[in-house]
């Protein structure tokens, strides 16, 4: 059997750009390098070298950092910042980005990534991920400036994430379709497993962190209420799957359909997840797979942040489950309502 490699995919459609120059390839196939060392440590953590556990570091965001966080971040500033196709590395583990210094050779490339994302599921053997995303230096000149680094998401020139489960799965779209490919051990080589992926219209699964509750507004609570209801013939109520590995709830949410949201609460009135390194990158795959993302009120790809480590609400996946959340947001504070207005829309 004929089986596409990962980067003869990436060659592929690298190549349906008369422009192109072959760097976004090579960028392309670094990241793979680092995502398969990730994968072998993630896969033999608890053998051999001390590798679960906390650093007893504290990070920019000012969570504990796992040594998985730490080797993670390391292995992908390393690579990808010798690769000679990028200019700047932003991490989520960072308070700064890296710049690469002219010494070696910077491309015209951003590289912006979250190394390990759910962390809290390390060490209890629940997938984890790494989330990225590419944008092109816009300013003139070799110095990297916020122009460069706060584009808006729509202004991403690929996106992806890798997820480190019970197989490793490679998702990635330059934004012509979304496609993943798994990890053959055996080999060490991820082939297309997934072509063309696209999120069903709507789905009968939400995703959240429902111990927050308490801490939610009126609107955001009658929204969950709402899927809770008992109504067949509008495919309530919802199934509840929530993982807490945001590449994990959103990689079931592409599959799948429905909606996963993290939105804002008492404790995280801006939201908890980061434009930059989490929703921005999820949002261009959402989107290239005919899904949509959304803070509650705001398409996520129109937005440009102010800072690299900015927060906000995220509700993502079925463009019909996304569209009733906003309905239901957008409802007089506290008002229950929403779901006849969305299903007569
Ligand atoms: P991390 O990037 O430090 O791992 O944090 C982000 C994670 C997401 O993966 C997940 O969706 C969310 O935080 C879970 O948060 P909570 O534990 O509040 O439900
Ligand atoms: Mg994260």
């Amino acid at each position: 059997m004929e089986r596409t490699t990962l980067v003869q995919h990436i060659r592929q459609q690298e190549k349906s750009n008369p422009g192109a120059t072959g760097e976004f390839t090579s960028l392309m196939t670094e990241i793979m390098v680092a995502s398969k060392i990730i994968s072998l440590e993630v896969n033999s953590a608890g053998i051999g070298e001390n590798i679960l556990g906390l650093t007893g570091k504290i990070n920019v965001q000012g969570e504990e950092v796992q040594k998985l966080d730490e080797f993670s971040d390391i292995t992908f500033t390393t690579i990808v910042g010798k690769s000679e196709t990028v200019c700047a590395i932003a991490s989520e583990e960072k308070e700064d980005p890296y710049i690469v210094p002219q010494e070696d050779n910077p491309g015209k490339y951003i590289f912006m990534m979250d190394p390990l994302d759910g962390s809290s599921n390390i060490d209890v053997n629940v997938n984890i991920g790494t989330i990225f995303s590419i944008y092109k230096k816009k300013s003139e000149g070799n110095e990297v400036t916020d122009e460069d680094l706060l584009q808006r998401g729509d202004e991403q020139i690929a996106a992806g994430y890798i997820v480190y489960g019970s197989s490793t799965i490679f998702v990635y779209t330059s934004g012509n379709g979304v496609y993943g490919f798994t990890l053959d051990p055996s080999l060490g080589e991820f082939f297309l497993s997934h072509p063309d992926l696209r999120i069903p219209g709507q789905g009968s699964i939400y995703s959240a962190n429902e111990g927050n509750w308490g801490i939610w507004d009126e609107n955001q609570k009658n929204l969950v209420s709402n899927l809770k209801e008992d109504n067949p013939s509008s495919g309530r109520p919802y199934k509840l799957r929530y993982i807490g590995s945001l590449v994990a709830d959103f990689h079931r949410t592409l599959l799948k359909g429905g909606i996963f949201m993290y939105p804002k609460d008492k404790n995280s009135p801006e939201g908890k997840l980061r434009f930059s390194f989490e929703a921005a990158p999820l949002a261009f795959i959402a989107e290239n797979a005919g899904g949509k993302a959304s803070t509650g009120s705001e398409r996520i790809l129109d937005i440009a942040p102010k800072g690299i480590h900015d927060r906000l609400p995220l509700f993502i996946g079925s463009k019909k489950d996304v569209e009733m959340a906003e309905t239901h947001l957008a409802a007089e504070k506290g008002k229950k309502g929403g779901w006849f207005k969305w299903l007569s829309g």
